[in-house]
């Protein structure tokens, strides 16, 4: 099997479910979960699961749920079908948990909220129960569900109940977000602790671009006595960042922030529309530059949950989390670029076949991030985390 062996000296575990794959948003809608069908069809081909455990991802229950969210808004999730849709006595609820064109009711909606959600609380137990030192669930990453409202494509933060159960044993974490939307939803929820540092990479724009929020100067309410005052950064960017200045940005970054830190643990959310190509991003990330930022937080040696998140080009998508996943396991070295015969749906991948494509010059999007503007990122970051320290 291509030679695809453990890796040495640390245990990495896989988390999913194939049920998760096979619901669906809409026809016009762009979140597919299909494009996890195509992940673990790459990951497959190349022999990667030798290296890995397997899980069977189990549903995360009510009551984890209700860790971070309501329980009234989780009964809502729980009896809601795709008929009240239309129907006028539902859609005042409909209206106050934000459901619509953006967050619509499907088929088996509670089954695939608790399924990602499930992948991400066992990914994150294996982690505190010393199973895996790197645990992967390429399904969840549902970074702007709030407490009581869905948003975004997502309905349940699984990222939450992830560092939830981190925190039982972890007295820090650091949270990094690499999807090209601001990572809202967990930011907002650890607004009030030092416990958790937010730290979400995304194109900003307050008034044309999702969500809205995110800007340099939001790091978490001020209050004096907010003790997570400081604990949340953003770092906006604009239009076609490319993968040099992005991973010197992120390494400048996000090497200060464990510097000061000190996390024992990081959450990764991978969301896979910072890609060039994207059908609603607007970076120009290559699948090896949006790996390399995955590598290096590897490099840092700390116990990781990495999870998925958004990405609106499955096949590329797809690519991209395989690429990630050879990593993590550390077999990156040993992958053919050439995608092999054998994957199912192999057309999908075509014409070039190849596990790197050249994204950043398919679809050409000027870069609107000047070397300066880049330098005072990093400068005012490095200046926001001193106030941190206290
Ligand atoms: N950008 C964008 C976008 N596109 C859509 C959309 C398009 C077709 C549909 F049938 C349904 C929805 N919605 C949006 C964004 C939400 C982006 C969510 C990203 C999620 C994530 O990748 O970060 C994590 C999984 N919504 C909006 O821009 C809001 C609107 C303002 C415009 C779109 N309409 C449908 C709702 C209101
Ligand atoms: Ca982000
Ligand atoms: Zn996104």
């Amino acid at each position: 099997h291509n030679g695809i062996t453990r890796p040495q000296g640390y245990t990495v575990s896989w988390h999913a479910n194939p049920a998760v794959e096979a619901h669906h948003f809409g026809q016009s809608h762009p979140m597919k979960p299909w494009r996890l069908v195509l992940t673990k069809e790459l990951v497959l081909a190349y022999g990667m699961h030798h290296a890995m455990d397997l899980y069977l991802s189990r549903a995360a229950t009510f009551e984890e749920m209700a860790d971070f969210h309501t329980e009234d808004y989780l009964d809502f999730l729980r009896q809601v079908i795709p008929a009240d849709m239309e129907a006028a006595e539902q859609s005042e609820r409909m209206a106050k948990y934000n459901f619509g064109d953006d967050c619509p009711i499907f088929d088996g909606l509670y089954n695939y909220c608790s399924l990602y959600s499930g992948g991400t609380v066992d990914a994150a137990r294996k982690l505190v129960n010393n199973q895996a030192d790197i645990a992967i669930n390429w399904s969840g990453g549902l970074h702007h569900a709030k407490k009581t409202e869905a948003s975004g494509f997502c309905y349940v933060n699984d990222v939450v109940l992830g560092i939830l159960q981190l925190l039982r044993f972890h007295p820090r974490v650091m949270y990094i977000d690499i999807d090209v939307h601001h990572g809202d939803g967990v930011e907002q929820a650890f607004w009030s602790t030092d416990r958790v540092l937010t730290v979400s990479f995304h194109k900003f724009d307050r008034d044309n671009f999702f969500p809205g929020t995110g800007s340099l100067d939001s790091t978490g309410p001020s209050h004096p006595s907010n003790p997570g005052a400081h604990h949340a950064l953003n770092v906006p960017l604009n239009d076609g960042i490319e993968d040099g200045d992005y991973l010197q940005l992120f390494k400048d970054i996000i090497g200060s922030c464990v510097e000061t830190y000190q996390p024992g643990a990081i959450v990764l959310q991978c969301g896979a529309d910072s890609l060039g190509c994207d059908r609603l991003g607007c970076f120009s990330l290559n699948v090896t530059g949006h790996g390399s930022c995955v590598a290096y937080v590897k490099t840092l040696g700390l116990p990781l949950l990495v999870v998925g998140g958004g990405g609106y080009t499955p096949r590329n998508v797809s690519r991209a989390w395989a690429h990630e996943t050879s990593i993590l396991i550390d077999a990156a070295d040993k992958i053919d670029p050439n995608i092999p015969e054998t994957v199912t749906f192999r057309n999908h991948f075509g014409p070039d076949y190849s596990l790197f494509p050249p994204l950043s010059e398919m679809r050409k999007i000027e870069n609107k991030n000047s070397k300066q503007y880049l330098a005072t990122l990093v400068s005012t970051i490095r200046e926001q985390l001193r106030y941190m320290q206290g």
